[in-house]
């Protein structure tokens, strides 16, 4: 695997640095062409309401991420709100974006005791069977192709380890609901990876103990079961798993796939730098259990910035989970831990804690291409080295700012000067934006700070 380095070259000016990236390889590293590297994808889940969203699909889309998981599009309440009465609109059109950005995707979820619409709790226990399998089936067979695995069965386990008999499945078929649930869906798509998924499995304990137990009957009984998905919903209070990677191990023996379905790691509010190296030493666990695993084949983050995460809207007071903060600034703490668990470089200086002040002298920065696709690109620029800055440069190539991140942008034909914004100028300082560009030439400029 090619390891990228920063500043390729470096020019001194009066007083000033300006290091200049090397595109093609500042471009290069993702978290999903790392992960490729290794064999696995990087995913991001996503929902459909912030596909309106242009800022946030740039970064979803840009290559970043080479795997989606739609959020809520593709589960019961959505698919089918009345009974044998199919709507597929929301998950197509996280598909189609998937498709057009290169992307695979993982179908979530064909059977779950959460978000069932209410006439499935009001059916007769013996008509349970077939409107299941009639769901299954006309699901798995509408999105055959289209994703590469299935979460067949979702959250079958209480936290103790029990069945979740509260399930209108459990409560009217029982624990045999899952062998059926399975062999439904392979017969709809004899293609897909199908999975059982759930959380609080991810370290070794009871739940995880009966997850195991679970896989190795549904094995010996022949059902077509391919992998096991571990949501990895933590949080910084409570711990790590117990023996993450051992964990993983040991459901790979019994002859499955494992992946990383739905990981986020959120913190107490408000966020503070011992937090988020917390949190960054959960993400280097994760990553690096998956990756000491051969068959778990990838990692799935339950949305990639706090603007969308679920998390605050259930867990009161919880939040900044992800790897992206909610102005869609990457965090350098926790995706540098994701990327560099990947076996890639860390991409700008992590923040230290420091007692000192911030430096105020001689001030540099650097200026990176994040991804582009025809007539846009997204671009960021981190500013080291003084604690009240000023960038500029010049676009060589017409190049046009339409939104800034982290800082308040003037462009004047082809000058372009950024202030920071008031919570962004202690260093190292990161913006993002996104711009047009003529889709030839996208020459990276020298940034000048002051
Ligand atoms: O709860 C977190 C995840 C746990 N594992 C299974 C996942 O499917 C689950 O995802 C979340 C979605 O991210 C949320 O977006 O599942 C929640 C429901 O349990 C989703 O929240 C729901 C809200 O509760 C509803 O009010 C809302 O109508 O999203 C719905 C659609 O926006």
């Amino acid at each position: 695997m090619k390891k990228l380095a920063l500043g390729a070259a470096t020019v001194l000016a009066l007083g000033t640095f300006a290091v200049i990236t090397n595109q093609a390889e500042a471009a290069t590293q993702t978290l999903q062409s790392l992960a490729a590297a290794n064999g696995r994808y990087f995913g991001s889940a996503t929902d459909n309401p912030e596909l309106s969203d242009t800022a946030y699909t740039a970064i979803l889309g840009g290559g970043e991420f080479g795997q989606t998981t739609p959020g809520n599009a593709m589960k019961w309440d959505s698919t089918e709100p009345a009974q044998n009465s199919f709507s597929y609109a929301k998950g197509d059109a996280v598909v189609s974006f998937a498709q057009a950005h290169d992307m695979k995707v993982r179908g979530h979820t064909l059977l779950w005791h959460n978000q069932l619409p209410g006439w499935v709790a009001q059916l007769p226990a013996a008509q349970v069977q077939a409107a299941m399998e009639n769901h299954i089936t006309n699901v798995a067979t509408h999105f055959k192709g289209k994703v590469f695995a299935w979460d067949v069965v979702n959250e079958p386990f209480n936290d103790d380890g029990t069945f979740r008999t509260t399930s209108p499945f459990y409560a009217a078929m029982g624990s045999d609901y899952i062998a059926d649930a399975f062999r439904t869906a392979r017969a709809a798509d004899p293609d897909a990876k199908l999975y059982i998924n759930d959380y609080n499995t991810d370290g070794q304990g009871a739940k995880a103990d009966a997850m195991y137990n679970l896989v190795k009957t549904l094995k010996a009984q022949g059902v077509p079961i391919d992998g096991v998905g571990f949501q990895a919903h933590l949080a910084i209070q409570y711990g790590f798993p117990t023996n993450m990677q051992a964990n993983l191990q040991r459901f790979a023996d019994l002859g499955v796939d494992v992946a990383i379905t739905e990981l986020d790691v959120r913190m107490v509010l408000p966020r503070d730098s011992a937090k988020d190296a917390t949190q960054a030493t959960y993400y280097t666990n994760v990553v690096k259990a998956c990756v000491a695993v051969t068959r778990c084949v990838g990692i799935t983050i339950w949305d990639y910035t706090d603007k969308y995460s679920w998390i605050p809207g259930v867990f009161s007071g919880q939040g900044a989970a992800l790897p992206w903060d909610d102005s869609l600034a990457r965090k350098p703490t926790a995706y540098n831990a994701i990327a560099t668990a990947l076996g890639g470089v860390a991409e700008s200086p992590s923040p230290t804690k420091s007692t000192s002040p911030p430096p105020t002298g001689a001030c540099s920065a650097t200026y990176r291409i994040v991804g582009s696709w025809p007539g846009g690109f997204q671009g960021e620029v981190t500013v080291t080295g003084k604690s009240a800055w000023t960038a500029t440069w010049t676009f060589a190539n017409g190049q046009t700012i339409s939104q800034l991140w982290g800082g308040t942008v003037t462009q004047s034909g082809s000058s372009v000067t950024v202030a920071p914004a008031s919570w962004n100028s202690t260093p190292p300082a990161t913006f993002g934006f996104l711009a047009s560009w003529n889709n030839s030439t996208n020459a990276i400029p020298a940034v000048t700070c002051s």
